[in-house]
């Protein structure tokens, strides 16, 4: 990684940036790949990194209708933990985990991962057993988790109201150390880095808007500046997962609603971990700026528009204000919205489909982030291989033919 001074960085300023080398290049699309990702966020580039980097596949494009990372991967609020209940999920969020504990180092640039701790809130006795159960599973499968009682909550986190006039007194919390924040656009912008030097094509401001498909064989996609063949095309495109799926005949169990998050005014460092709760409704972290970083559910409604309505906003602040009391003044300075595109038993899609050599990584809703560098190793080997990695396995679209759900509401709880 290229390193300045105080010096060299006010010599660059000075010449409006003269000299700089682009992160990576901006190709003319070829008309034949070996490997074709449909979608540039953190989980499509992170497929092309690991397919050149693990697998030597380097004859690949990344054809995005957007900017790099301008999708979900941009607009999330970049909570990282892997307290997910059941083995299947909790062995693919901890896989992405040990990689997120190395990403910068294999990266050679700094995604900013910042292990501060995630607590998730019981405010009731069901949430209590819930949390205990969801604990023990976790230690089970070797995660880093505790069952943290309401004193030890307010050690860890001073700010937040446990006194017990509140609404739904905090009764304890879940607290996975290992859990944080990562920098979202620094993840697509290291993986596209990483990419780009190992080979791979990444064509922004093209979209995919047809498949050619011959004899249940796929032979490409028609993009907005033509015709581009490949018999083996991977589909990470979140939102728009179910439009792309309809493009090749199939439907996917996927519904795409908007999911808002707000940042307010940068204030002193308040809050050095992430608190979430799913009662009461809301999550909170401070960005290493000191922004408040805010979020909460899906807007109900099903859509495509990038913003989402106004009641969701309030909701989510009246549940903020209500644990963070003294947050009642703070300013919101930006509201935006992504599309976000769930599945029945809010786990995620990772699987090939009735067309050969069309393959699908979606259905990551509202907690995909956390999975990027996971989800695009495991589909990477996937799509090298032709078959499943054993850790995507269990989350082939068949299991919404056999029943096989693995249902991690609970776990994905406060923005669903
Ligand atoms: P994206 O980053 O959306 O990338 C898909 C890309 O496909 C887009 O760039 C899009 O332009 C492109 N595309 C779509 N259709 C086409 C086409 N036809 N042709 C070409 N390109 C196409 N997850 C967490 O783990 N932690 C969080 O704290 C968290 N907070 C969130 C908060 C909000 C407000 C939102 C919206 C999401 C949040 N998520 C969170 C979820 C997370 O953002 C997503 O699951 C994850 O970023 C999905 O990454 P992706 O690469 O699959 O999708
Ligand atoms: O999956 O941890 C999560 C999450 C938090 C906010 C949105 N998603």
């Amino acid at each position: 990684m290229q390193r300045y001074s105080g010096f060299g960085l006010a010599k660059h300023a000075l010449s409006h940036n003269e000299n700089w080398q682009r992160m990576w290049r901006n190709p003319t699309p070829k008309k034949k790949y070996d490997v074709i990702i449909v979608g540039g966020g953190g989980h499509g580039l992170a497929t092309a990194y690991y397919l050149a980097k693990e697998h030597g596949i380097t004859n690949v494009a990344v054809i995005e209708k957007g900017w790099l990372g301008g999708g979900n991967t941009a607009r999330n609020t970049t909570i990282v933990r892997s307290n997910y209940l059941w083995d299947e999920a909790a062995e693919l969020y901890e896989h992405a985990m040990k990689l997120w504990e190395g990403l910068s180092q294999d990266l050679n640039y700094n995604v900013m991962f910042s292990q501060r701790g995630v607590l998730n809130l019981g405010h009731t006795l069901q949430d209590m057993r819930d949390i205990q159960r969801r604990v023990n599973a976790n230690r089970l499968n070797g995660i880093d988790g505790e069952v943290l009682d309401t004193q030890q909550v307010k050690e860890i986190c001073p700010v937040l109201d446990c006194s017990p006039n509140t609404r739904y007194p905090v009764l304890g919390a879940s607290w996975q150390p290992r859990g944080g924040v990562a920098r979202h656009d620094a993840v697509a912008w290291g993986f596209a880095r990483g990419a780009d030097a190992l080979g791979v094509d990444l064509i922004q401001q093209t979209e995919v808007i047809g498949m050619r498909i011959e004899d249940g064989q796929i032979l490409g996609v028609e993009t907005t500046r033509g015709f581009i063949a490949a018999e083996t095309v991977g589909c990470v495109a979140a939102g728009n997962s179910g439009v792309l799926a309809r493009m090749a005949g199939i439907k996917l169990p996927l519904e795409s609603h908007p999911l808002q998050a707000l940042v307010s005014e940068p204030i002193k460092p308040v809050l050095d971990t992430v608190v979430m709760s799913n009662h009461v409704h809301g999550y909170c972290s401070q960005s290493d700026k000191g922004d408040l970083v805010i979020g909460a559910g899906i807007d109900g409604y099903n859509g495509y528009g990038q913003r989402g309505s106004y009641p969701t906003i309030e909701h989510t602040l009246q549940a903020i204000v209500e644990m963070f009391p003294t947050f009642s003044r703070v300013r919101m300075n930006r509201q935006w919205g992504g599309i976000v595109d769930t599945c029945p038993d809010a786990c995620p899609i990772l699987s090939a489909t009735p067309v050969k050599g069309l393959f699908f990584n979606c259905g990551w809703g509202t907690g995909g982030f956390k999975a990027t560098p996971g989800s695009g190793n495991v589909f990477a080997w996937t799509l090298a291989k032709g078959y499943a990695h054993p850790i995507a396995a269990p989350f082939s679209i068949d299991r919404f033919v056999s029943g096989k759900l693995i249902d991690e509401h609970g776990a994905a709880g406060v923005a669903h």
